[in-house]
């Protein structure tokens, strides 16, 4: 289980279309960057939201190192594969995940190795996470080992298990139902004795930020 993950040491691996492939300590690469907090709503796909302040960096700023080429399109996100730590339900392991390059170094995105001021927690994704806050949760990859930069969109776990049912994209979109149910809302889950509902907004309220990164797609084929 994930309380009982193995998380010292800990390297991350950074290779692909990149001029300077690196592997990195994780107390390497953390006297490089210096961490911030960033207070983020998390809406899950299954309609549940929270707002979270974690304490990271921004994946540009880890991305700069590695020098990305041209044909750097894509980054692809693998997490750790503990078969004997990890409960397996019906999803393949190791969990991977991809952005697109203009996501992967939007200043909204970052890595997160902490939240509410210490650090991850085992079952949050440490001691390394995605999170990018104007997608569902299940982008925001997990205890993290290694990052590929791929001129290729990488196959990704939830939509290699039900590509119907969860896109490359998952950007948040209230206009999108999942085919099992609605997105229109959320229930907002916090320290309050009960969770009230709020409406769910396209890219969870980022779309002043991000929503040209889409201008010419559509939304509703590009899920
Ligand atoms: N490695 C890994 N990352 C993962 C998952 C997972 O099962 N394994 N689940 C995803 C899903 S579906 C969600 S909603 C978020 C939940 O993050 P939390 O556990 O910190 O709430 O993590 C995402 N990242
Ligand atoms: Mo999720």
């Amino acid at each position: 289980m994930a309380h009982k993950l193995n998380i010292n040491p800990w390297s991350v691996e950074i290779i692909g279309e990149v001029e300077n492939p690196l592997t990195l300590q994780m107390e390497d690469l953390l006297k490089q960057q210096a961490p911030q907090e960033f207070v983020y709503r998390l809406r899950c796909v299954e309609g549940w939201s929270m707002v979270v302040p974690w304490i990271g960096f921004p994946l540009a700023s880890l991305l700069k190192r590695v020098k990305p080429l041209s044909t750097a399109k894509f980054v692809k996100f693998t997490s750790v594969h503990q078969p004997e730590t990890m409960r397996n339900r019906m999803l393949e392991w190791p969990y991977v995940e991809g952005l697109r390059i203009d996501e992967a170094v939007h200043p909204l995105t970052i890595l997160a190795v902490g939240m509410y001021g210490e650090i991850l927690p085992n079952q949050n994704g440490a001691p390394i996470r995605l999170v990018v806050p104007w997608k569902y949760g299940f982008k925001s990859i997990k205890a993290i080992v290694k990052i590929e930069l791929l001129k290729n969109a990488p196959t990704t776990t939830w939509n290699k298990y039900a590509p119907k049912e969860y896109g490359f994209y998952a950007n948040v979109n209230p206009s999108v139902p999942h085919p099992r149910w609605s997105q229109f809302s959320e229930r907002q889950l916090g320290s309050r004795f009960f969770s009230p509902r709020r409406q769910t907004e396209l890219f969870n309220g980022y779309g002043d930020q991000v929503a040209s990164m889409y201008k010419d797609m559509d939304l509703v084929h590009f899920f």
